[in-house]
Order: structure tokens, then sequence, then C-alpha cells
């Protein structure tokens, strides 16, 4: 009946699998007991004669068909962008990605290396450009919520703000956060697909969270154009 409906998508990856099994659940299971149970009150009001069983199948399938269509909306890829990264002299050192996590967020996984250890701070900038060696054609900070900047201001923080990245003595830094300020849902102010675009920037410095409107990180060092 799925494929009457709407064609089953393709199932992307593992993660997506988890999410689907659920759903899955309700897209085969609840339109047939709807249809089920509607068949038969019809049939108890005696309207169900042998010539109408087509026709009832048919405004049946109408009833069934949206909410099929419905659920599969759950069994799409989630949204997902990806930035790689570049020094000041234009050496790739590293990657981050964008999943967008229904309900809570954007999480944000970074995987860098090259870079002098200790605390930097690092945010999403509203310019889709990175041009070096110092990255100011990023902008500023990502601000769709016109707030100030810093994590632990109490006017802030800027959607964009990521805290402080710490780089181990090797130079290499890994981190997973999640950022609930973010999307990647085009339309929505919060999205980081807009026209523009967006960036991810690494400062030279700690970002002290709360000063406005970069926390005295110092300049930029490396830079990733948001792409998805
Ligand atoms: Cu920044
Ligand atoms: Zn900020």
């Amino acid at each position: 009946m799925r494929n009457v409906c709407h064609p089953t998508l393709p199932i992307p990856d593992r993660n997506a699998a988890g999410l689907i099994r659920k759903s899955a659940r309700f897209g085969a299971i609840f339109p047939y007991q709807q249809m089920w149970t509607a068949a038969r009150s019809l049939g108890r009001a005696g309207a169900l004669r042998k010539g109408d069983s087509m026709k009832a199948l048919g405004v049946l399938l109408l009833v069934a068909c949206p909410l099929v269509v419905g659920t599969t909306s759950i069994r799409e890829r989630p949204r997902t962008a990806e930035a790689v990264l570049h020094n000041s002299v234009g050496l790739e050192i590293g990657t981050a990605t964008f999943v967008e996590v229904r309900g809570a967020g954007l999480k944000i996984s970074l995987d860098v290396h090259g870079l002098p250890p200790g605390l930097h701070g690092f945010h999403i900038h509203s310019g889709g450009k990175c041009n070096p060696p110092d990255f100011a054609s990023a902008g500023p900070h990502f601000n769709p919520d016109d707030r100030q900047h810093g994590l632990k201001n109490p006017q802030g923080p800027h959607a964009g703000d990521l805290g402080n990245l710490l780089v181990a003595a090797n130079g290499w830094a890994r981190v997973v956060i999640l950022d609930p300020r973010l999307s990647l849902t085009a339309g929505r102010p919060n999205s980081l697909t807009r026209p523009g675009g967006t960036s991810i920037v690494i400062h030279a410095q700690p970002d002290d969270e709360v000063s406005d409107p970069s926390g005295h990180s110092g300049v930029r060092i490396a830079c990733g154009i948001i792409v998805n």
C-alpha cells in the first residue's frame, strides 16, 4: 500500500534506520488499522453493499494515504552540512560536520589539526566566505536572535557561539557539541542554510564567553564555509 501513495525512500544509513524503525510500524500498521476500523463501522451502519466495495476502498485509500505520506517524512535523510577548514595560509586543517537533530538542534562534529595547543574561541559566522589570511570575509557571529555575545552573558548568546575548543599538545582537536539554537532547515531564521551562507571560524585566543561582540578571542586563524 505504501507504493500506492508514495515511493519507498531508500534507507540512508544505520542511524536513520534506527529512527525509521518506529515510524515504519506506524506507517505500515496504523493506516490499515484506520481502514479496518472505518470499514467495520461502515459495515455496521449498513453503508457497504457488494457493489460499493471498490468505491469504498478508493475512499479509504484517500483517507489513509495522507497518513502514510505524513509518516514518510520521518524516513527522510536527516539534514546535514559540512565545512572544510583552512588556516590563514590556505592549508586544509580538518572538517566540521553538521547534522540536524529533530527537536534538539544541530550536532556539530569538529575534527581539526595543526593548531596551537590550548583554548580557542570558535563560532558560526554569518558570512559564507573564508578569504585568507584574516578571514574578515566571514563577517560577524551568526546572530539571528539579535542577542549579545557569550554563552555566559545574561544578554546572550549569539546562536553561533560555540564556546571554546581545546587543542591538545599535538595540535589536534576533536569535539562534538549540540547547539540547540541552530538548524539546517531552509527558511528558518536560525538555519545555516541561508542566502549569503555561513562559516565556522576558529580564533587565536580563548573566548571569555561574556564580552560583546566576540569574547576577546583574537584574530581568526582557521575558517570553513558551511555547505550542504
Ligand atoms: Cu568567531
Ligand atoms: Zn558571539
